[in-house]
């Protein structure tokens, strides 16, 4: 059983790992910024996933709600960034070999690299991550040429963590008036 003391010798190691874990991010999103990635905005919102061997991420775009620019920084595994042309109906998207035929090529993410999406790349075309446990390098691949495994190496994904740094715009902020003025 934990007593008490252990117990918070456990919470003070949490709060020391997490404050760290913070300065740093912070300092991450800094360097972003000062890249120009969003312009003259600042990044200001992270969202971090966990993909296990074998999972991903359905193709997508982001939508108007982001400055149209994502940073993700990769961390543990390596992955395979998909992308697709746009779907012209509903039916399309259920349909995975039109998924198939509508890819344009993807992009090798290295561990602990830094992958910046955009333009058309964000406006336009969809992303995605296939839920395969191995990928090949391929010529495919956009970026084969510049990453360090050779074409027709296989990489095993192991758990990558991804943390994907964006600016979204600030939403006008509206004044309660419940019960006021009446
Ligand atoms: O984890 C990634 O690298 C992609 C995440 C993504 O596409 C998203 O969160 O919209």
């Amino acid at each position: 059983m934990t007593s008490f003391k252990e117990y918070r010798v456990y919470n003070l190691l949490l709060f020391i790992k997490l404050f760290a874990f913070s300065q740093w991010l912070q300092e991450q999103m800094d360097k972003i910024t000062a890249l120009g990635a969003f312009g003259d905005k600042k990044a200001n919102h992270v969202l971090v996933n966990e993909y296990l061997p074998g999972q991903g991420i359905m193709p997508h775009v982001d939508g108007p709600m982001f400055y149209p620019t994502i940073t993700t920084i990769n961390v543990g595994s390596h992955s395979v960034l998909e992308f697709y042309t746009p779907l012209n109906s509903n039916e399309e998207m259920e349909n995975n070999q039109n998924l198939s035929m509508r890819h344009i090529g993807s992009l090798l993410l290295e561990p602990r690299s830094l992958l910046i999406i955009q333009e058309d790349l964000y406006t336009t075309y969809l992303h995605g991550i296939s839920q395969v446990t191995q990928d090949t390098v391929s010529q495919d691949m956009f970026n084969f040429e510049e990453c360090k495994p050779k074409l027709g190496e296989v990489l095993t994904r192991e758990t990558r963590i991804s943390l994907t740094i964006r600016h979204v715009p600030k939403v006008l902020k509206t004044k309660l008036m419940l019960g006021r003025g009446r």
